[in-house]
């Protein structure tokens, strides 16, 4: 027992724990969970039970450091970070908590000791898909970056049922099917049966004795589920508490004695209605009652949760905002503001100016995108009808807002019969964040124009990042076993140190060893793709890969409309000097998002036939694997030559896959958008193929009348291609007939206007990657300039300048 009268978790016994662990030590412990926890033989095991025992063995050596910074920040008295979100696309655990706990080789030396394949394990893990894109994988990489500098967080979401459908192509075309990780134990979470709160809907609210009292006509009980989250050396681990959603009571028994046995389970599907599925809309807003019940069910548990351990600890409200800081992951959690200000004056009796002072202080929202679409709005009749209190208190907020600043009727939160929760969030944000320097600009300058000129020193930047643990480490042993060798380890905490690069950068040898570690992931690569959709991709070719949700902005359909007229132009002269190229394919379209799924449908049709062209075969091919996920970015990312970030410039925040590209020493062909900008200006401009109109420029070309039609007419290539798919060179012609009109008639993403640019910047890169020697190059300066895109860079910038929070010394 250690000093405290706790069971000895203590830090520096586990660090020594984990560094001496043998492969025997690991072997044992796998053999022990096996027969224990799984209740299995060693000959009866299966793969998942193997997998199972393995995660338990790992999960084993996790909860020390967990709870031990779990101990040290309460007996610090420290500031916490609550990160909420509706999403977290965290993929796989096991693999990610093994390069951590700084297992290697240990636990590789176990499994062949045990006869087991360690990939194959690793494999078994179902990705856990609690996300759509970008948004929660950011929140993912996020938790890890927060215990990996040890500050003391915890990440809230919902504990969805159903993660991200699952994608399968019937005839080229995408259909969705349920995902159902949880189908199995999940052996990474703890369930909190004592960490539980109500959570009501609907109902009134009376007036007594001036104060507001919410009867709800409908509560569930939101219960935790924790999961510790392991950070870089295995010294730290924060939480992901995820709420499922279950009934106030468990069973109508009245119902059940009279016979009525389904009737009387209706309570407990009513609840679990509310944790069952994720919205699979990636910047769309939905709109739908469910969406507005979950996101206030996650952003109540969250906040009744964060108060009860604040008081526990403090006591005192008036200090609340420096011990809390609480970051709202896009608008998703807006109602946070008054929920806040409800739990202050109406369970704690505070006054709403007091609330609403400490709530401010206290809430911090980072704004994710700009698309009109995606700014969440509800009618009041539906927030009066679902939060009715919160809708009240809502009011308040606009009217203070209005007097206390002084504003014009057109800015503030209710607009006619409309709730917009951009404005909620903002006002009753202390900081407001955009995720990269342009977007900033962009979130300035038009959709929170007005309030940002009543509060000038709000909005701040953070550009994004990725965590290298997962996105180099893992992912790509070959390039750290280079990187390792050539600079030491110290890159893994310090991303930085990768600068140490730059005067490798010249020299032959070592980029050998780039290519020849580029060349094995590609292979690897051209073998699955081979096994499992039948395509040869030549490990020789420049491997493209365009990997990311299916959007119009993102223009995938440019990358295709490319494809098809550089084939006509292969096939036209098939003795050219042409440079093998393999385009990849990676991404979901939201289930209702009908031209997202004509361009997938198209790709499919455009790979069957060029694949096939026994002209083209060796210079042109297409794969589109099905089902793109955080566990299939992990192969595609090291294995690719050339990164596509083309989206029209203005529309993405900033994009991620974009960083893990440049990281792994692809060179990106992009728009000068979201991140992009900064990776070029990281990487060097030579070292980066740029193409297509400015943000400025694009918005003025988007105004000029007949811009499809004129940009289209001026270029042959793009005419060509528009053509032949509507001559039904690729499936049946009258597949595309609206996305051809679209294009040509309206293209609100421009594809037309920079088509001519994006097809001669791509010869750029044809010639460029037949030079070996300067390609290498570039991706080595590539990779030697992208300290910068850390995650950890990221969450240091938000300790500073938003949350006021600092890490905490493990005792
Ligand atoms: C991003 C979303 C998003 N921006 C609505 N907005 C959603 C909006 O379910 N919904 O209703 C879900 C997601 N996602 C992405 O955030 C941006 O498009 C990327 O550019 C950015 O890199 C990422 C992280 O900041």
């Amino acid at each position: 027992m250690a000093a405290s009268g706790c069971p000895d978790f203590s830090l520096r016994k586990r660090r020594n724990v984990t560094q001496s662990l043998s492969a025997q030590d690991l072997r044992d412990q796998i053999l022990h969970h096996l027969t224990h926890t799984q209740g299995r033989g060693p000959e009866f095991a299966t793969v998942f039970d193997w997998r199972l025992a393995v995660s338990y063995t790992v999960r084993d050596l996790m909860v020390g450091p967990w709870v031990g910074a779990i101990r040290a920040a309460r007996d610090q008295g420290a500031k916490r970070v609550y990160y909420l979100s509706m999403e977290f696309l965290i993929g796989r655990i096991l693999g990610d908590a093994i390069i951590n706990l700084n297992l290697e080789p240990a636990m590789g030396e176990a499994l062949t000791l045990l006869g087991l394949d360690e990939q194959v394990i690793l494999d078994d893990e179902p990705d856990a898909a609690l996300g759509n894109g970008g948004l929660g994988r950011l929140a993912a990489c996020f938790m890890e970056s927060l215990s990996s500098l040890s500050c003391p967080a915890f990440g809230y979401g919902i504990r969805y049922e159903h993660g991200l459908f699952r994608q399968r192509f019937e005839g080229g075309q995408q259909v969705e099917t349920p995902e159902d990780w949880l189908n199995q134990p999940h052996p990474w979470e703890f369930v909190r049966i004592n960490y539980s709160y109500e959570i009501g809907f609907k109902g009134h609210v009376d007036m007594v004795e001036g104060h507001a009292v919410w009867h709800p006509g409908e509560s569930v009980v939101a219960r935790a589920y924790d999961t510790p989250v392991i950070g870089w050396g295995g010294d730290w681990a924060n939480t992901l508490r995820l709420w499922g959603a279950h009934p106030t009571t468990l069973l109508d028994l009245k119902r059940f004695n009279a016979g009525d046995h389904t009737a009387a389970a209706e309570p407990e599907a009513l609840a679990r209605t509310l944790s069952r599925v994720l919205y699979p809309d990636d910047t769309t807003e939905s709109g739908k009652e469910l969406r507005l019940k979950q996101e206030y069910f996650l952003t109540s548990a969250a906040l009744q949760d964060i108060l009860a351990r604040f008081l526990a600890e403090h006591g005192d409200l008036e200090i609340l905002p420096d011990k809390v800081a609480i970051q709202l992951n896009d608008t998703h959690p807006a109602i946070a503001g008054p929920e806040l200000i409800r739990l202050l004056m109406d369970v704690h009796g505070l006054a709403f100016d007091r609330a609403q002072d400490l709530a401010r202080r206290t809430l911090n929202y980072t704004n994710h995108t700009l698309l009109p679409e995606a700014l969440e709005r509800w009618s009041t009749w539906l927030m009066g009808r679902v939060l009715p209190r919160h809708m009240q208190i809502i009011q308040m907020i606009d009217e203070d807002h209005r007097k206390t600043t002084n504003r014009p009727a057109h800015i503030g939160i209710v607009h006619g019969d409309q709730v917009h929760m951009g404005e909620l969030a903002f006002i009753m944000a202390g900081r407001v964040n955009g995720v990269s320097a342009l977007h900033t600009d962009l979130v300035k300058d038009t959709v929170f124009a007005d309030l940002h000129k009543l509060h000038p020193d709000r909005i701040v930047n953070q550009t994004n990042g990725v965590t290298p643990r997962r996105w180099l480490r893992m992912s790509n042993p070959a390039l750290t076993r280079l990187l390792d060798d050539t600079i030491g380890t110290g890159w893994t905490k310090d991303l930085d140190q990768l600068a140490g690069l730059e005067t490798h950068a010249g020299d032959a040898i070592f980029l050998e060893h780039l290519r020849g570690a580029k060349r094995a992931n590609k292979v690897a690569l051209s073998d699955g793709l081979l096994a499992g959709l039948g395509v040869k991709a030549d490990p020789d070719a420049i491997f493209d890969v365009q990997i990311k949700r299916i959007h119009e902005y993102k223009r995938q359909l440019l990358n295709v409309l490319e494809a098809i007229a550089l084939w006509k132009r292969i096939h036209d002269s098939p003795n050219g000097d042409w440079t093998p190229r393999v385009k990849i394919f990676g991404g979901k379209a939201a289930p209702g998002y009908w031209l997202a799924k004509s361009v997938i449908h198209l790709i499919n049709d455009v790979a069957a036939k060029i694949n096939n062209d026994p002209v083209t075969a060796k210079y042109l091919q297409i794969a589109y694997p099905p089902n793109y996920n955080v566990s299939m970015a992990e192969d595609l990312i090291p294995a690719a030559d050339l990164s596509e970030q083309i989206s029209t410039a203005g529309k993405e925040a900033s994009g991620t896959g974009n960083m893990k590209f440049t990281m792994n020493g692809a060179l990106t062909i992009g728009t000068l958008d979201g991140a992009n900008v900064e990776i070029r200006e990281h990487v060097g401009p030579e070292n980066f193929f740029l193409f297509g109109l400015t943000a400025e420029e694009a918005a003025a070309e988007k105004a000029r009348p007949g811009h499809a039609r004129a940009a289209i007419e001026a270029s042959e290539d793009m005419k060509i291609a528009l053509q032949l798919i509507a001559e039904g060179q690729f499936g049946r012609a009258d597949s595309y007939y609206t996305l051809l009109d679209r294009t040509w008639n309206d293209d609100p993403f421009l594809v037309a206007s920079d088509f001519d640019s994006y097809f001669a910047t791509q010869r750029a890169v044809d010639r460029a990657y037949a030079d070996h020697a300067a390609w290498d190059r570039m991706a080595a300066l590539n990779i030697a300039r992208s300290g910068f895109f850390s995650s950890d860079r990221t969450i240091r910038g938000y300790m500073r300048d938003i949350w006021h929070a600092v890490p905490v010394v493990p005792a």
